[in-house]
């Protein structure tokens, strides 16, 4: 933020100050976007939910491009969806359990079929399925009764839609026509992005993926981002387009890496100032998939938070419902074993940042205020040797039993002796409280 000029230095920089400062207000997010990306930043965990036509198959979101289905089939399949099990308040009741304080949800995948009443196609889930209602709606009422902010995730890649085109690096096995206008398929995103910030109250935003399917395209990202904006002031844009963001854009999200990591091959190793999120899967699936065993445990899972937390991003742990509306138990179970863990610990997470030290194989470190937790995740003796805080520490407790940690200081570093026999614990968390610093 080029803001505050007050020194008397400054005056002679007026003339470029000035300049700048009229170039950049048009850019300057208004208060109401800063203060939701201020609440992003505190939230640390949110539920992703990747559900639609595709969970029938059971064999993931991309079934449509992987088993090469045509157009006309797969819409066949879309006129049997129906989840007559799906219950907003027990989908909402077991992510407030959770401790998530937001969901982000597939309003529309790349298959194109739209998961919300819209007036742009008839391609959705109220006029095209026996289950003629609409989900999302149900699911907004119900988030803004339990306090949780819902996202829509929206994907600008469509394999259904004709004017898709030119196609890009999917969606070619669909049996669609040679042609299209781009340009009206822009608009009917527009149109139906200006639904979803229309009819749902107010939202958290607008999680963008596809985009990589035609990087070269002219997607009008200002135009789309501006017509958001103006609808909602305060709705985020949360783009997955693996590159570092651009204009307009509000959050930094990655995908199934921590910020920084690039062991999925496609995440850009630049972070930038704006929050940061990362997606997660809890087994190798987004979208339901009934022979994906490859759960990740509690353990390592609580151990994302904390080390997403530890690099100052949000945890978005994702869930595949199946096509009857219900909630794997494999994934319900995890989702508590969060929930009690941060039911008790939840304080060395939520409205913290980062914390001083750099993150470790051992683990991180977060912040609130003069306490600095220390997170250890991964560390098997007693003494633990951390670098200097450059404040000095005044107290160091467990946190949960606020037992007495010994350490020992020096102007290199901090010797922590810690308790024995809890090696077992997913994370152990000490609480340094710290000399007041004058800010
Ligand atoms: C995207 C989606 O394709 C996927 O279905 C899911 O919704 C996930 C959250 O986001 O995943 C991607 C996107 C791009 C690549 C790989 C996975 N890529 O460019 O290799």
């Amino acid at each position: 933020m080029i803001r505050t000029f007050c020194s008397a230095g400054a005056v002679l920089l007026l003339g470029t100050a000035a300049h700048l400062e009229a170039q950049s207000a048009p850019n300057e997010p208004p208060p109401e976007r800063l203060a939701a990306r201020g609440w992003f930043r505190d939230a640390k965990f949110g539920m992703f939910i990747h559900w639609g036509v595709y969970s029938l198959l059971g064999q993931g979101e991309w079934v449509m491009q992987n088993r090469a289905i045509p157009v006309d089939r797969y819409e066949w399949l879309a006129s049997t969806f129906n989840p007559v099990k799906f219950d907003a308040h027990e989908w909402v009741s077991v992510a407030k359990r959770a401790g998530v304080r937001y969901i982000t949800i597939t309003s529309r995948h790349h298959d194109g079929f739209s998961m919300f009443a819209t007036r742009a196609t008839r391609y959705n889930i109220v006029d095209w399925t026996p289950f003629a209602r609409d989900p999302m709606k149900a699911l907004a009422d119900e988030c803004r009764r339990q306090g949780i902010k819902l996202f829509f995730y929206y994907s600008q890649l469509d394999w259904h839609n004709a004017d898709y085109w030119p196609r890009g690096g999917t969606g070619h096995a669909t049996g669609r026509p040679e042609s299209g206008d781009w340009n009206r398929y822009l608009d009917f995103m527009d149109q139906q992005l200006a639904e979803l910030l229309t009819n749902y109250g107010p939202i958290g935003g607008i999680w963008f993926d596809g985009m990589w399917d035609k990087p070269d395209a002219k997607w009008r990202l200002d135009r789309t981002y501006a017509l958001i904006h103006s609808l909602q002031p305060a709705a985020l844009i949360v783009p997955n387009h693996h590159q570092a963001p651009l204009p307009g854009e509000d959050v930094q999200t990655f995908e199934q890496d921590l910020p920084g990591a690039n062991t999925a091959g496609f995440n850009t190793r630049e972070i930038g100032s704006l929050p940061l999120e990362t997606s997660l899967t809890m087994n190798n699936a987004w979208g339901f998939n009934i022979t994906d065993t490859s759960w990740k445990s509690p353990r390592e899972l609580i151990g994302y938070l904390v080390r997403a937390a530890g690099r100052d991003a949000n945890l978005l742990l994702n869930i595949g419902p199946r096509p009857d509306g219900t909630i794997q138990p494999e994934a319900v179970d995890r989702l508590q074993a969060l929930g009690d863990w941060l039911a008790r610990y939840g304080t060395s997470i939520y409205g913290t940042r980062g914390g001083p030290i750099p993150p470790r194989n051992w683990g991180v470190t977060t912040q609130r205020g003069d306490s600095v937790f220390v997170h250890v995740l991964d560390w098997p003796d007693e003494v633990l040797s951390i670098p200097s805080l450059g404040t000095r520490v005044m107290h160091a407790s467990m946190l949960g039993t606020g037992e007495r940690v010994n350490l020992v200081q020096t102007v290199d570093g901090i010797v922590l002796t810690l308790p024995t026999g809890k090696n077992d614990e997913p994370d152990r968390v000490i609480v340094l409280q710290t000399e007041h610093r004058k800010r």
